[in-house]
C-alpha cells in the first residue's frame, strides 16, 4: 500500500518465526469468536444486549451493505462514532471488507474532520445520530460538499430511511446475508486502519496499524490482564482510542471472550451504576477522572465490588493519587503507558505496591526494544533520565504518507522516537519523567503546540504566536497561548472564539491567551518555551487572571 512503510522482511521473518505475528484478520477473528461464544453477551448499550453471533452478523450484513455502496479493500471510512454498539459492527464491517476505518474522535470537529477525509481520501463518513448534542449531520454535510472523495455519508443509531442525502446505518443493516467474505480480503500482514498520533506538528499524523501487529499487541495485553470469558470491561473512555480500544480495551475483551459495557459518559454517576449492574472486573481511565471517582467512591454510595482492576494510562499519575487507589476503590491499580504509535507498558497484577504505584511499568513483550538516549542518540547511564526510543513488533516504522517527519521522528534503524523523557529502574520497569516533544498532554488529551499556533496565526490581528503547557491541578496540564498582538491586542476571547468557529476540536483551544511584546529568546535567538512554561507557571501559581 503506498505511503505505509512495512517492517523490513528480516524484522517480518523473525516476529512470523516468534510466533507474534500469525496472520489472523480482525474479520476473521470474530468468525472464530462467535463459533466459540455465540450466544453469550458482547456488548451492553444501555438496554441492548448482543451477543458474538448478534455481533458477527451484523457486521456480514453491513460489510455487504458497505461492499453495496461501492466500498472495498483499502478505502479510507472516517468513522466518528460515541461508546455505542454500532461502533463495533461498523469497524468489524469494515475490517472484513479490507476497507479502512479512520479512528476519528467525537471531539473531533471540521478541522480535523477535514484534513482526515482529504489525507486518506475517504469514501465514507460515519457519524452519530441526533441524541449527542452536538449536530454531527452539519458537520458532514460541510465535509461532503468540499471533499470530492467523500461520496456518501452515513449516520448510526437515527430510524431507517434518514433523508437529507444521508444513509441510515440501520438501512444497510436491513438485508440478511450470509457469512461475507471479499474475494480480495485483507490478510494478516496488511493495514486495517488508522489511528490518530497524538502530534506534535502542524497537522495530525496517521498512524497505519496491521492485523497482525494490533492482534498480537491485544492478545498480550489479554494475558498481562488477565482476562478471561469471565471478565467485563467498562468502556468509559472515548472507544476509538488506543487505550480502551486496545489495552487491552474493548478488543482484548472480545478476543478473550468476555463482555464489554459501553458508558456514554465517564462520570461517576453514570459509571458507577453500571459497574454495579454489569459487574463489572475492570475498566481504564485517565488521571483526571481517576482523582474524580476517588472523591466520588466516598460520597457515592454503589457496589463496587465487583471491580478488580482500575487501568490509568495516558498521562503521568502522581504518586500519592495512586497510593489512594487499592483503600479507596479497593481494587488494584494498572498503570499503563502506551501510544496509539505501538509500544504499550504496564505494572503487572502481581507487581509489588512501590512498583505499581511509582512506575508506569513495563512492554508487553519480550521483543519490545527499549533504548534511553540523549540529546545525541547515545546511550545514557543506567537509570539516568533520557529519550525513549523503541521498536518491536507492534511498532509502526513510519507514519501514513509522511516521509519527511518520518525521517525525524525514527532512527536510521527503525526505532521510534516518543519524545517521552524516562528512567529504566534496575527490574527494567518506565518512570516517565517528561516530555521533549512540543506537545500539551491535557490529562490524556494530547494536543500539538504547532498545529494550535498555525490557527492562532490566521487571525489577523495576530503577529506571532508560541503555545505552551501550563501546570494544573486537575488535568496535569492546560494550554496556554502567548502572542503577540499586531497594533492593539484583541481579548483573549477572541482568539478561542476565533478558534471555534474555525473549527477546531473544544480540546485544542487554549485555556488561557497571555499577550506580551516580545518573546524570550534561547542563545541561539528561538523562541525560548521553556522560559514561557516558567513565566506561566510562576503567574497561574499566583492566581492573576488571564
Ligand atoms: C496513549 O496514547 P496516545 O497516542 O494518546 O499518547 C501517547 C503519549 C505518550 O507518548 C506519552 O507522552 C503520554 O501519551 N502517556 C503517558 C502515559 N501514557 C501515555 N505519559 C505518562 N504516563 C503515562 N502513563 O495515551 C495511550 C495508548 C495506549 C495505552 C495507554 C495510553
Amino acid at each position: 500500500m503506498p505511503g505505509f512503510i512495512p517492517w523490513p522482511e528480516p524484522w517480518a521473518e523473525r516476529y512470523r518465526r516468534a510466533g507474534h505475528w500469525r496472520g489472523d484478520t480482525f474479520g476473521g477473528l470474530l468468525r472464530a469468536l462467535a463459533g466459540r461464544f455465540g450466544g453469550r453477551t458482547a456488548l451492553v448499550d444501555g438496554e441492548r444486549r448482543w451477543s458474538y453471533r448478534d455481533l458477527d452478523q451484523k457486521a456480514d450484513r453491513l460489510a455487504a451493505g458497505f461492499a453495496r455502496l461501492g466500498l472495498g479493500p483499502r478505502d479510507a471510512v472516517v468513522v466518528q462514532l460515541p461508546n455505542t454498539a454500532e461502533f463495533f459492527a461498523v469497524i468489524f464491517a469494515l475490517f472484513r471488507l479490507g476497507a479502512l476505518p479512520v479512528f476519528a474522535l467525537p471531539a473531533h470537529r471540521s478541522l480535523e474532520i477535514r484534513y482526515f477525509c482529504e489525507f486518506t481520501r475517504a469514501k465514507a463518513y460515519v457519524i452519530p445520530g441526533a441524541a449527542t448534542g452536538f449536530d454531527y449531520r452539519g458537520l458532514a454535510s460541510g465535509i461532503r460538499d468540499t471533499v470530492s472523495s467523500v461520496e456518501h455519508v452515513i449516520v448510526a443509531g437515527e430510524s431507517p430511511g434518514a433523508s437529507g442525502g444521508v444513509i441510515a446505518l440501520d438501512d444497510l443493516l436491513d438485508e440478511p446475508h450470509d457469512q461475507f467474505v471479499s474475494s480480495a480480503g485483507p490478510t494478516g500482514g496488511d493495514v486495517a486502519f488508522f489511528q490518530l498520533s497524538g502530534g506534535s506538528t502542524g497537522v495530525p499524523k496517521l498512524i497505519p496499524r496491521t492485523h497482525d501487529d494490533y492482534i498480537l499487541s491485544l492478545r498480550g495485553s489479554v494475558e498481562i490482564c488477565g482476562l478471561d470469558d469471565t471478565s467485563v470491561y467498562l468502556a468509559v473512555l472515548p472507544v476509538a482510542h488506543n487505550f480502551p480500544l486496545s489495552s487491552p480495551g474493548t478488543l482484548g475483551t472480545l478476543l478473550a471472550g468476555g463482555t464489554v459495557v459501553l458508558a456514554p459518559r465517564p462520570s461517576p454517576d453514570e459509571a458507577f451504576p453500571l459497574i454495579e449492574r454489569e459487574r463489572v472486573t475492570i475498566t481504564a481511565v485517565v488521571p483526571p477522572l481517576a482523582l474524580v471517582w476517588l472523591e466520588a467512591a466516598a460520597t457515592l454510595r454503589h457496589d463496587l465490588s465487583s471491580l478488580r482492576v482500575l487501568q490509568v494510562g495516558g498521562a503521568k499519575f502522581g504518586p500519592e493519587a495512586a497510593a489512594r487507589v487499592k483503600p479507596t476503590l479497593g481494587c488494584q491499580l494498572q498503570q499503563v503507558f502506551g501510544m496509539a504509535e505501538g509500544l504499550v507498558n504496564y505494572t503487572r497484577l502481581d507487581d509489588p505496591d512501590d512498583i505499581v504505584i511509582h512506575t508506569q511499568g513495563r512492554p508487553i513483550s519480550p521483543d519490545d526494544e527499549i533504548l534511553v538516549v540523549d540529546d545525541d542518540d547515545r546511550e545514557v547511564p543506567a537509570g539516568a533520565v533520557g529519550h525513549l526510543l523503541t521498536r518491536g513488533p507492534y511498532t509502526i516504522r513510519g507514519y501514513y504518507d509522511s516521509p519527511e517527519h518520518n525521517a525525524r521522528a525514527f532512527t536510521p534503524d527503525g526505532f521510534y522516537r516518543t519524545g517521552d523523557l524516562v528512567r529504566l529502574t534496575p527490574l527494567g520497569y518506565l518512570v516517565v519523567e517528561g516530555r521533549a516533544k512540543d506537545q500539551i498532554n491535557r490529562g490524556g488529551d494530547k494536543v500539538a503546540a504547532e498545529e494550535v499556533e498555525n490557527h492562532i496565526l490566521a487571525h489577523p490581528a495576530v503577529r506571532d504566536v508560541a503555545v505552551v503547557a501550563m501546570p494544573d491541578a486537575f488535568l496535569g496540564e492546560r494550554t496556554c497561548a502567548f502572542v503577540i498582538a499586531r497594533g492593539a491586542a484583541p481579548k483573549g476571547v477572541e482568539i478561542t472564539r476565533f478558534l471555534r468557529d474555525r473549527g477546531l476540536a473544544a480540546y485544542k483551544i487554549p485555556d488561557r491567551v497571555e499577550f506580551v511584546d516580545a518573546f524570550p529568546e534561547t542563545g541561539v535567538g528561538k523562541v525560548s518555551k521553556k522560559t514561557l512554561r516558567a513565566a506561566i507557571a510562576a503567574k497561574s501559581r499566583g492566581g492573576a487572571p488571564s
